[in-house]
């Protein structure tokens, strides 16, 4: 655990950092780490915090749950300029998620539900542990998503799965949420923590460069036109070939000094 500055002084979560991974825990428990303003305020300080050693964060919550979403009791008494405003405040959040400095591998568990699947979403790759389940409550609480569902959830399933969500109040499981694309790995209860390191020191082994390119431009380049992704990939592509970092690594897999593509 990170033991003193801006990381050691959030309460609401659990900060750790080894080497290159940078361990970020929803410790909300008895609330199922319930998203209120504190919690989503520091996980915006957290992220923007991050060590400059750190190249890849694993995000996972404490207790039975992943995340119960939004804190519900914090609802009653808001104004409209302040639901706008509350909600804009989670998408600065979860933007410095989205598009931060480092890819983020969120390790799901329990419940991932309403906005739990909404920063969820936000995050870079999600391993889903079997007891993982998915929901999106807001119909029946009266609500429409606020931390960017609506824009990041289609783009994972697609308007009509998130619709039925939506709609129907439908619960759809581990198994079920790897299929429709909410999670890309599903493994045993209790191996989602050492599954989500694993890949992030992986991760943080690739160029810089390589992963801002994946978190930065994948997303805007699947919501241009044709024409205008193919140039943007070939701006990207030429950054990201021409660092010393790239050059190093070509000539190591010349040279013999680097892996080959195995499978397995
Ligand atoms: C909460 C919340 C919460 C639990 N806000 N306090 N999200 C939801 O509609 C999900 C609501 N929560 C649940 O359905 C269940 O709590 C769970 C399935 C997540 C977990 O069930 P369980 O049996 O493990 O826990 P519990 O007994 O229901 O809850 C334990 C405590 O956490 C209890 O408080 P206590 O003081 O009585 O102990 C609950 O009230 C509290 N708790 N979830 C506040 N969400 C930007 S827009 C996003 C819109 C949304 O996210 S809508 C979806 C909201």
């Amino acid at each position: 655990p990170v033991s003193s500055g801006t990381l050691a002084a959030l309460d609401l979560l659990q900060v750790s950092v080894d080497g290159a991974v940078a361990h970020i825990r929803l410790n909300r428990p008895a609330k199922r780490n319930a998203l209120s303003d504190p919690l989503i305020q520091q996980l915006h300080t957290a992220f923007v915090n991050l060590p400059q050693a750190v190249g890849a964060v694993v995000l996972s919550g404490e207790g039975e749950h992943f995340c119960a979403g939004l804190d519900l009791s914090e609802l009653v008494e808001r104004d409209v300029i302040g639901g706008v405003l509350h909600s804009r405040m989670w998408h600065a959040a979860f933007d410095q998620v989205q598009f931060g400095r480092v890819p983020v591998i969120a390790v799901l568990h329990g419940a991932v539900v309403g906005g739990g699947l909404e920063l969820a979403a936000a995050c870079h790759v999600r391993v889903a542990e079997a007891s993982a389940y998915f929901g999106l409550p807001e119909g029946q609480r009266g609500l429409f998503v606020g931390g960017g569902g609506s824009a990041r959830i289609p783009r994972l399933i697609g308007v009509a799965r998130m619709s039925d969500m939506m709609l129907t109040g439908r619960v759809i499981d581990a198994e079920q949420g790897v299929q429709a694309g909410l999670a890309q790995y599903l493994v045993p209860d209790g191996e989602g923590l050492a599954h989500g390191i694993a890949l992030a020191r992986r991760i943080a082994t690739n160029a810089p460069m390589s992963n801002f390119a994946v978190m930065h431009a994948l997303p805007r380049i699947a919501d241009q036109s044709q024409s205008e992704g193919l140039f943007t990939e070939s701006l990207m592509a030429a950054v990201a070939e021409s660092t010393p970092d790239a050059q190093e690594r070509l000539r190591a897999f010349l040279d013999k000094r680097a892996g080959k593509v195995l499978k397995g």
